[in-house]
Order: structure tokens, then sequence, then C-alpha cells
């Protein structure tokens, strides 16, 4: 069943009240709307969202803040031993190493970022004391590591058995690849509203599998992998980094909106944009979700295969994205 008919038979389709949202009062409506204003909602990327999005709808249908909800979410991505490219058993890069890049950003614009960090199992969870016990919005390597032990994280093993099958399996040809959908990169990006309408993200991965040591994708930078404006919404990337980077492709979706896109729009519209400055992009996968701060909705990719998790009260599902290829 498809979202706006779910929507449709749940009579929520005209419910919407703009009270809180001054940029959708102005804003043009580009396609059906879909409000959640006053409730919660969480989406967040590829299948393995459902459960990262569980967690964090215990924290929003209690009242809870969104920011907490976000961060406690993809944790479950990444503790998951089994998720070959988020936190513990993600794969390593070509040496074998795991590096994990991870950020976190909140209502009142504030944010915190790690990358090239290794040895942390839960790095978001770093991130977000990057952003409220420094002065700085981001921590790299060897400094964000040594931040996160005087901070009473536990220096663990990343490589598990499988990734470092996967690795030594990888090292016959040595070939870097960047596969279109989940093969070996599905970061987990997480956005939420919470019942005050606030609304947080989250990104977090271990990037590109096979990379070169030191390499550092979107996911943590800010405005790349993810981008919160209160006042219109926020976006993550997925995909291949170094694309979402050259674009600042986060920030272009959130900016898209508030020039009144709706979130699929936005997110197309940087899509075609990506595609535009760099035509080659046959095996090469980015796709944006989006949430509008009146609650709607969207994601768009280059290729079909991208989906993501979509949970509010009543609702807990996948949503397939429409795609350009
Ligand atoms: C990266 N954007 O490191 C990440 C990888 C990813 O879905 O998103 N995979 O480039």
């Amino acid at each position: 069943m498809n979202r706006k008919k779910f929507l449709g038979l749940l009579g929520l389709g005209g419910l919407a009240t703009l009270s809180r949202n001054s940029f959708a009062a102005n804003a043009p409506q580009t396609e059906d709307f879909t409000y959640s204003g006053g409730k919660a909602i969480v989406i967040s990327t590829w299948y393995h969202g459902l459960a990262a999005n569980d967690a964090a709808w215990a924290i929003l249908k209690k009242g809870g803040r969104s920011l907490d909800a976000v961060e406690k979410g993809v944790m479950v991505s990444e503790s998951d031993p089994t998720n070959l490219t988020v936190g513990l058993g993600g794969l390593p890069d070509r040496d074998g190493n795991v590096t994990l890049d991870a950020c976190i950003m909140d209502e009142k614009g504030r944010a915190g970022s790690v990358a090239f960090l290794q040895h942390i199992e839960n790095p978001i969870a770093v991130a977000r004391l990057v952003m409220d016990k420094t002065p700085h919005v981001m921590l790299v390597g060897d400094g964000a590591l040594r931040f996160a032990l005087e901070n009473g994280f536990k220096k663990i093993n990343l490589l598990t058995d499988e990734s470092k099958r996967r690795w030594e399996e990888w090292k016959k040809t040595s070939k870097y690849e960047t596969p279109v959908n989940i093969e070996n990169h599905d970061t987990i990006g997480m956005l939420a509203i919470d019942s005050s309408g606030n609304i947080s993200g989250a990104c977090t991965t271990s990037g590109m599998a096979f990379k070169m040591h030191g390499r550092v994708g979107d996911s943590p930078i800010i405005g790349a992998g993810l981008f919160v404006d209160n006042e219109v919404g926020g976006a993550v990337a997925t995909g291949v980094g170094e694309l979402v980077m050259r674009t600042c492709g986060s920030f272009l979706v959130v900016e898209n909106m508030r020039r009144g896109m709706s979130p699929e729009k936005a997110c197309k519209a940087a899509v075609d944009r990506i595609v535009a400055k760099h035509p080659s992009v046959a095996d090469t996968q980015v796709g944006f979700l989006a949430l509008r701060k009146d609650g709607k909705y969207g994601g768009y990719s280059i290729h079909d295969g991208f989906d993501y998790a979509l949970t509010y009260e009543g609702h807990h599902a996948m949503v397939k994205t429409a795609h350009s290829k």
C-alpha cells in the first residue's frame, strides 16, 4: 500500500493546520499535504531504519526530545554486528581498519561530529558529546578517540569475523567499486520531529567499504550528510559521499524546502543537480531523505532501490523513493 493511500484510509490527509509553521504558511503547496503537526514522526534510511525507528519511537511516543530519539535510534544500527556498513561490524578500509563517521544536529542549530574515529562502537554518542561538552563542532581521528576515552567510552575491536572475511575476500582483487545500493554502503540517516514540534537529525556510517585509509565521506559533514533548520526542516543523504559533499547535498535540500519545494521535490532537485554536474553516475547511487517542519516527508534517489523507514502513531513501514534513472 502506498503512503498516500494509507494516509487516505486513516483520514489524515486533510488535517493540515499550520499554526506552528511560519514557513509552510507562506509556501506554495506543490503536492499532497501530509500532516503530523503536534504529533511525532521519525524517518530513516534503508531497511535497518525500521529497528532504529523503533528505538526512536519509544522516546518520541513518551513526549521525549527528537535529539534523544535520533541519537538512541541510530545507535541500534551502530551496535548491530550484522550490519556491515555502520558501527560495530562495519566493513573496513583497504588496510583492514574500521573507521567511522557520524554527526548530529538539533533544533537549536547546534551540531556535533566525529570523523575517522576508530575502536568506538557508538560514534553518534561521541558526536553528541562534542556538541554538548566542547566549544567545537567536529573532532577527528586520534583526537576524537582520545575525547571518547576520556569520557568513558570503551575501546573495542570493531572488525567482526564476517567483516574481516569480506575484507580478505576483497583483497584477492583489491578492486574499489561503489555498488549502486546497499551492497557496500547503507549509512543510517535519521530525522525526527517530537511532540513539541522540534526537529533533529543524526547520521552515522562506516563509510564506503575498502576506501583509502583516512578517507572521510559526507556523513559527518554538517550540510552534506545532514542538515537541520528548525524553521524549515531537515535532510540526510546516503550513497557516494564524494558526490554529496561536492553539492552540499543536505543543505541544498533544506534550502530547496525553504524556497517552497515539497520534501520530495527538494530531494529531486538536489539529485538533478548532482546528475547535471556529474553525468557519469551509471554505477553511483545517491539518495536524499527530507522531513519538513510541518511533518511532510519525502525522498528521492539517482537509481532505483533506495527506501526508507517511516514511523508515526499507528504506522511503521518502509517507503520506496522515486528515482531519476
Ligand atoms: C559515505 N555516504 O561514506 C556514505 C556512505 C553511505 O549509504 O551513505 N552509504 O560516502
